[in-house]
C-alpha cells in the first residue's frame, strides 16, 4: 500500500488505476516557487515524508506551451485557477505554433531510504476550442491528434500520457527490487 499524496481525484483515479493499491491523502503541502517541476517535487516530499509514516507518492504535473516560452509550466495550478483554460485559449489566439507538453514527475520515498523520482512526458497540441468533459484541468484543450485529452476514457489517456509514464517507470522500478 502507497500514500499518494493529492488534493487532485483525477490524478488519483487515474494513479489508481496503474497501481491498484494506493491510497489518497489529501494532507497538503507547500509548493515552492521553484524553476522545475522536480524542485517542487522533491520539496514538497521532505515535508510529507515527515508527516506520513510508510511508502509515500505525491506527483507534480505541468503544461509547457512552446509559443509561451513554456508557461504556464510550474505555475499550471495557479494558472488553471485564475485564467483557466479560456484564457490559454486567449493567449494562444490565432497562433499558427499550438505545441505543447504536460510532464509529469513522481517523488516516491519509503522511511530509510532517499526519495527517486520519475517523469513523462506527453507531447501535443493546444487546440483552437475546449472539447469534452473526461478528464481534469487542461485535458479538454490539450489535443493528441485529433482527440482531445477531455474526450478520452481514463484508459486511453492512460495508455499515453505523462502521468502513466512516470508513475509505470516508478512501479517498473519498485517491482525490480
Ligand atoms: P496536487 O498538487 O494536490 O497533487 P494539483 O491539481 O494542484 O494537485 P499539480 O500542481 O500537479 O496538481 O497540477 C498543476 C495543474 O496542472 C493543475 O491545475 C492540474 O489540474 C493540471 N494538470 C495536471 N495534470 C493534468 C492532466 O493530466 N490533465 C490536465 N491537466 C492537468
Amino acid at each position: 500500500m502507497i500514500y499518494f499524496v493529492t488534493s487532485n481525484k483525477g490524478k488519483y483515479a487515474e494513479a489508481q488505476a496503474i497501481f491498484g493499491d494506493l491510497v489518497q491523502r489529501d494532507i497538503g503541502y507547500a509548493e515552492i516557487q521553484a524553476d522545475t517541476l522536480e524542485e517542487v517535487a522533491l520539496y514538497g516530499m521532505k515535508e510529507v515524508a515527515a508527516r506520513l509514516d510508510g511508502a509515500v507518492m505525491l506527483e507534480d504535473a505541468g503544461l509547457f506551451v512552446e509559443a509561451l516560452q513554456g508557461f504556464p509550466g510550474v505555475y499550471s495550478a495557479y494558472v488553471q485557477k485564475t485564467i483557466g483554460n479560456a484564457g490559454i485559449l486567449r493567449l494562444m489566439g490565432a497562433l499558427e505554433n499550438r505545441s505543447a507538453y504536460f510532464k509529469s514527475v513522481v517523488a516516491y520515498v519509503e522511511p530509510g531510504m532517499d526519495a527517486v523520482m520519475f517523469s513523462g512526458e506527453v507531447q501535443g497540441q493546444i487546440g483552437f476550442e475546449a472539447r469534452g468533459k473526461k478528464g481534469f484541468g487542461y485535458d479538454p484543450i490539450f489535443y493528441v491528434g485529433e482527440v482531445s485529452l477531455g474526450e478520452m476514457d481514463l484508459e486511453k489517456k492512460n495508455q499515453i500520457s505523462h502521468r502513466a509514464k512516470s508513475m509505470s517507470a516508478l512501479k517498473k522500478w519498485r517491482g525490480n527490487r
